[in-house]
Parts: C-alpha cells; sequence; structure tokens
C-alpha cells in the first residue's frame, strides 16, 4: 500500500512537472506587493498529495510566492495537529490582525487566494 503510494504520488509529480501551468508574470511593483502580502500566509502541504499539487499549481498560475513547509516533518505536524486542529492537508494558515487562521480544504485556499489576490 504505502509503495503503490509512493508511485502514484511520483506519478503525479512527474505528470505536474511535464503540465506545468504557466507562472503569472507581474510587473515588479505588483510583484513585490504581492510578495509583501503573502508573507503572513504559509502552505502546509505534503510534496506528493494530489491536492496540495492542485493548490500548489493554482500558485503558480497566480504568480504568488508563498511559503510552504512539509507536513511530515514532525516539528510542522505538530504544528499542525495542535494549532490548525488536525492532520490534514493541504492548510493554509493566514497570520493576520494578530489572529491566525487555519484554512483545510484545497478548493477554499484556491477560492480565498483568487478572491484576495484575482
Ligand atoms: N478534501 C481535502 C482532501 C485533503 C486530503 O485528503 N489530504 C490528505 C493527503 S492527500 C491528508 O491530509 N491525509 C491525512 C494524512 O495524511 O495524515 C482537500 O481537497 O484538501
Amino acid at each position: 500500500m504505502r509503495a503503490l503510494r509512493w508511485i502514484v504520488g511520483r506519478g503525479i509529480l512527474g505528470l505536474n512537472a511535464v503540465f506545468a501551468p504557466k507562472k503569472a508574470q507581474h510587473s515588479a511593483e505588483r510583484q513585490a506587493w504581492l510578495d509583501q502580502q503573502t508573507q503572513t500566509l504559509t502552505l502546509y502541504q505534503y510534496e506528493a498529495c494530489p491536492f496540495c499539487v492542485k493548490v500548489r499549481r493554482a500558485l503558480r498560475r497566480q504568480g504568488l510566492n508563498i511559503k510552504t513547509v512539509d507536513a511530515k516533518q514532525a516539528e510542522h505536524k505538530a504544528v499542525l495537529a495542535e494549532q490548525g486542529g488536525k492532520v490534514q492537508v493541504p492548510c493554509l494558515r493566514i497570520a493576520e490582525n494578530n489572529e491566525v487562521q487555519w484554512m483545510y480544504e484545497s478548493s477554499s485556499i484556491i477560492q480565498y487566494l483568487e478572491q484576495r489576490f484575482a
């Protein structure tokens, strides 16, 4: 089962690399603004998770440089479980106005980013 999951994961990564969406190109000014705005965002993810790939593709399409962390690493997994409430990826950590919000569900994350930055 683990081996099968590994093979499927590699397949997803391979297809993602071959059919990578075009990265949005912004003016230097716009990119600097986006980079500043997204500093407060962190994507908890697994490299080969299809839902995480879906979100990373959306980030690329939008030209968003959001920090990603590998939730398989014990330290990040613990933070996700304790502060987010469950170990499920992708999860977007939004730290703004002295509040931290943990957003689960790939579709919700993509919708949030599109509404905020499109
Ligand atoms: N409906 C969720 C599905 C996310 C999901 O199933 N993620 C899996 C990884 S592919 C997960 O976090 N499983 C829990 C675990 O691996 O501990 C979404 O669209 O984000």
